[in-house]
């Protein structure tokens, strides 16, 4: 069964985060910003990857079927590697050290992994799953919440970056495992068509807007004013298109 809502629904999902790259485009071409500080190249694989991934769902391929509920596998491919990023790119900004921000990609990526397991197998291994894949979500948001924050306190320019991106992912994410609860996966409240017009929807908010926010609070990443010689000084980083100053 291939429902032509969710084919559209995944078509404009991937025209969306098209936009998204496009956004990476405009940030790494920014003037007087560092991308090589905003390690902003690894953006690009957040909504390229997912965009990819949406081609390949509007076009009904690695759909399998489980318990007579179809689960399109490319989601959980692009969630395994797309989710991980977003949420280490938030420590990244906060200044967190490698080691925290490889915890937070692990635990992201475990809860991925069980949940996909979850959502392959029936009877009781499904609730099983379900309850290890929100136990490694509660880690993930312990340590957006309790341990980034320390080391955001200490980088004031990078703050208000920071704070956005921690309560972007940290409350559009909940709505995740609540969907999966209603869904044909879970307890079957919502049909598969709602819940993929749902899902489609979420994971464009997810990132679309995610690097558009940094492409907003670019100035955080200003080329570094010590290497910039005065130029650094003006602190209207806002001027891509203007005529640039003495530099
Ligand atoms: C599952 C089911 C099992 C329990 C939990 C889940 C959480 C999934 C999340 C996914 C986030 C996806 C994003 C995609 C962006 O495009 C696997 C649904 C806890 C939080 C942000």
């Amino acid at each position: 069964m291939s429902e032509l809502a969710i084919t559209v629904s995944y078509s404009l999902a991937a025209v969306g985060l098209l936009a998204g790259v496009g956004v990476v485009f405009a940030l790494m071409r920014s003037s007087r910003v560092d991308a090589n500080r905003g390690k902003f190249a690894w953006l690009f694989i957040i909504p390229g990857f997912a965009g990819l991934s949406y081609v390949l769902m509007a076009a009904n391929i690695g759909v399998v079927q489980v318990g007579g509920n179809e689960v399109y596998l490319f989601r959980y491919l692009d969630w395994i590697v797309t989710t991980p990023l977003l949420v280490g790119y938030v420590g990244y900004v906060a200044g967190a050290p490698r080691k925290w921000i490889l915890s937070v990609a692990a635990a992201d990526a475990l809860m991925i992994a069980v949940g996909l397991g979850a959502t392959l197998a029936t009877g009781i291994a499904t609730w099983i799953g379900f309850a290890i894949s929100g136990g490694f979500h509660v880690v993930l948001l312990a340590i957006l919440y309790l341990v980034f924050p320390r080391y955001a306190q200490e980088n004031r320019e990078r703050y208000r970056l920071f704070k956005i991106l921690q309560n972007h992912v940290g409350l559009l994410w909940i709505a995740y495992p609540l969907l999966w609860l209603t869904s044909p996966a879970g307890l079957g409240y919502v049909s598969a068509v709602g819940t993929a017009m749902i899902i489609a929807y979420l994971d464009l908010v997810a990132k679309t807007p995610y690097v558009y926010f940094v492409w907003s609070e670019r100035a955080s990443f200003a080329v570094d004013p010590a290497s910039a010689g005065n130029a650094g000084t003006d602190q209207t980083i806002d001027t891509d298109e203007s005529p640039a100053t003495a530099d």
